[in-house]
């Protein structure tokens, strides 16, 4: 059974508790259900992560990266929040294990502010998601289930 890695960044941990008219009314952890059962209809394991630290994110996509080499990853799908915008060392882990991953975002962030417009992640990602709500999660991985 292959892995599917869903990493979160910084402050999604509050998801469903603020701005619910950009994220929604869900939690973080109604997210992983989501993912869970995603996972379940496809017969992929889940790993599902978030942290508020860079070098967390970091870590786990070495990780997955790991398993790649292994032939264990189906393939990751991210949500790095605001490191989106400003992280090289993300970009630079997703070029350097070669996983195949996608960039998703809740929100349209095409249609928010300029500073949301570029991603130094996207370069590397397979595909890019946004403004699907929480069931771009689900989207994702139906997607990941197909390569
Ligand atoms: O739309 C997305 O998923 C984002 O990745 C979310 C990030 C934002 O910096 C990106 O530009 C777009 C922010 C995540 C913060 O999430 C919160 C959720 C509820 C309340 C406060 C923050």
């Amino acid at each position: 059974m292959k892995t599917v890695f869903v990493l979160n960044g910084p402050n999604l941990n509050l998801l469903g508790t603020r701005e619910p008219a950009v994220y929604g009314h869900q939690t973080l952890a109604d997210v992983e259900q989501l993912c869970a059962q995603a996972c379940a209809r496809h017969g992929l394991s889940l790993r599902f992560h978030q942290s508020n630290h860079e070098g967390a994110l970091l870590d786990w996509i070495h990780e997955a990266g790991r398993l790649h080499a292994a032939g264990e990853l189906a393939g990751v799908v991210l949500n790095a929040g605001a490191y989106t915008h400003t992280s090289v060392a993300l970009l630079d882990a997703i070029k350097g294990t070669g996983i195949p991953l996608i960039e998703l975002h809740i929100s349209n962030v095409h249609a928010r502010e300029s500073f949301r417009h570029h991603s130094y992640i996207s370069a590397a990602a397979k595909a890019v998601m946004c403004g699907f709500g929480v069931p771009g999660y689900a989207l994702a991985i139906d997607a990941v289930a197909q390569w």
